[in-house]
């Protein structure tokens, strides 16, 4: 009997799942607390999927405990089993009282489930991935799933700033429901997950909308890399709302403010510019946060993932937020709406500044709005020839040494091309000295993993611009690195918006089954990735 069963992300043993504890540093049972969360969540998503059927209004509270309890279960956000067990105990209570609203008649099983027994582990055991039999109806569900989980983090960051939209919860949830139902076909999951594409492509125009609104349009910016000689707190994950609360209570306190990983693209707002203790990025991408987040000598804020098991020459600066929680580390609340950080600022006035690990600076903030402006260049530059290609490269970075391959494609690719990037993938080669083509930089950061929206818009003008029919003419290549379920989602919307011939790699995700696999590679021209020389010549020509 295996210990646990989990496929969902690119550093699953062996190219095919961790059964004795995840390559991440999830235990087991922090796996199955997991698992018993996603059943709970269908379970009630079942029952409000009936309330709205029945024309019952399902409150917010609820649409965001879904929410929270799908981001909570991503690839390294947490890790904390206690905490995972207090959102399925009241997921079950809040379901209890919907459940007294509506005709339970037609209910499947997950949706009348309840915990007398608090036998919290042996139900686990029974729900789980492997709980479904027929390996490509397993492949689309978690394929779905997985898209989910990447929409309802998305949805989250929208919901901090004040933006909603029932109708994508409402999606969310009545495809929870379907995950449940034995009599959907293959052909019938498959076209959800292309629904999951659109309401993926609905959910980043929110959180879009949510983010310029609140904090402006990013702008061509140049962050910082080097250190002051102040203390510090480091900020990592994509929460520009606590990037906000964290800015306005360290102001005037002598405490600079880094950003680390996927929070770098905050740079690039008008709105944190103001702000002159946010000193610019520290480090690079998730994988590297053990070694770094020791340099940085200050207090550290998680807020999502990716995480990694701190080390216990740090544990004890690391503090969480949001959906993200490591046992003994400690955990931000919001009371009120609002985030009482004194005690990392309290902590952090008593560390020494930040060891320095590089100097310079990077540009980016290259989304949507800031490359409609560079507009005519741009074009004239392909029409001239002296752009010939542009190659998206979004998405995540990770440990895998084979990750190697993007720096090497990047390094190899012909001068006449740019990579279009968003997500931790671009700490791969944002830092090489690769040039510009007349001003434009070769390197175009739209941002963090959901700006990949930004990148859609922009090939959407360019079709509109070159007068073409179809998005697959333009001088586009996609090269795309993942690794967690938001780049599930991303790929799921870019299918959705008919972008033929994406390259997946490192490597093919686990849960693709071989079918599946097939049916991705004939209706979509999916592939994976090969060596640099062979790819550079496929996909450059
Ligand atoms: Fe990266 Fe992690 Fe943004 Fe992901 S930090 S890997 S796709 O969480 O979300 O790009
Ligand atoms: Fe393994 Fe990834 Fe699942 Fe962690 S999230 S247990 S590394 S497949």
């Amino acid at each position: 009997m295996e210990n646990m069963f989990c496929f969902q992300c690119s550093d699953a043993l062996g190219g095919k799942g961790c059964t004795k504890a995840g390559v991440c540093g999830k235990k087991p049972e922090v796996a199955k607390a997991q698992d018993l969360l996603i059943y709970v969540t269908k379970g009630i998503s079942a029952v409000t999927t009936q309330l709205r059927a029945e024309n019952k209004v399902v409150k917010p509270r609820v649409n965001n405990l879904v929410t929270m309890n799908l981001f909570t279960t991503i690839t390294n956000a947490n890790f904390d089993r206690a905490e995972i067990l207090r959102r399925v105990e009241q997921t079950l209570k809040t379901k209890a009282k919907l459940l007294a609203a509506v005709d339970e008649k037609n209910l499947p099983e997950a949706a009348l489930w309840t915990d007398e027994q608090k036998n919290f582990d042996s139900k686990a055991e029974v729900v789980g991935i492997l709980a479904t039999a027929n390996e490509d109806i397993r492949s689309l569900r978690e394929l779905i799933t997985y898209g989910l989980k990447g929409m309802a983090a998305y949805l989250y960051h929208a919901n901090a700033l004040g933006f909603d939209d029932e109708k994508i919860s409402a999606f969310m949830q009545s495809t929870l429901a379907k995950l449940l139902d034995d009599s959907l076909s293959g052909k019938d999951l498959t076209a959800l997950a292309l629904e999951t594409g659109k309401f993926g492509v609905d959910v980043m125009a929110l959180l879009d909308k949510a983010n310029t609104e609140t904090y402006g349009n990013p702008e061509i910016t140049k962050v910082n890399l080097g250190v002051r000689k102040n203390p510090a707190i480091l900020i990592s994950g994509h929460d520009l709302k606590d990037l906000e609360q964290l800015l306005e209570q360290t102001e005037g306190t002598g405490v600079d403010v880094y950003t680390n990983g996927e929070m770098l693209p905050a740079n690039y707002y008008p709105q944190f510019k103001k702000y002159s203790h946010l000193v610019g990025n520290y480090g690079n991408a998730w994988q590297l946060q053990q070694t770094e987040f020791e340099k940085f000598n200050g207090a550290i804020l998680l807020t999502t993932n990716c995480l990694m098991p701190p080390k216990k020459s740090y544990a004890d600066r690391v503090f969480t937020t949001g959906a993200v929680g490591f046992p003994n580390c400690k955990h931000i609340e919001e009371v009120d709406g609002k985030k009482d950080f004194s005690p990392l600022i309290e902590l952090a006035k008593k560390c020494p500044p930040p060891v320095e690990l590089e100097t310079g600076e990077i540009v980016g903030g290259f989304a949507h709005n800031q490359v409609f402006a560079l507009a005519d260049k741009i074009i004239d530059a392909v029409k001239s020839g002296a752009i010939k290609k542009f190659v998206v490269m979004a998405g995540c970075d990770g440990r895998a040494k084979s990750r190697q391959y993007y720096t090497d494609f990047a390094k190899a690719l012909p001068k006449d091309t740019v990579i279009l990037t968003a997500g931790c993938a671009k700490f791969k080669y944002i830092k090489l000295p690769l040039g510009d083509i007349g001003g434009i930089p070769r390197v175009i950061d739209a941002g963090q993993c959901n700006d990949s929206y930004s990148l859609a818009l922009i090939a959407l003008k360019l079709k509109e611009v070159f007068g073409l029919d179809d998005v697959n003419k333009l001088p586009i290549v996609y090269n795309i690195p993942a690794h967690e379920q938001k780049a599930v989602t991303v790929l799921l919307a870019l299918l959705y918006l008919g972008v033929k011939n994406i390259h997946l790699g490192p490597v093919l995700p686990a849960f693709l089954s071989p079918n599946v696999t097939k049916v991705l590679v004939e209706n979509f021209g999916i592939g994976g990735i090969s060596t640099v020389e062979k790819d550079i010549k496929l996909m450059i020509g």
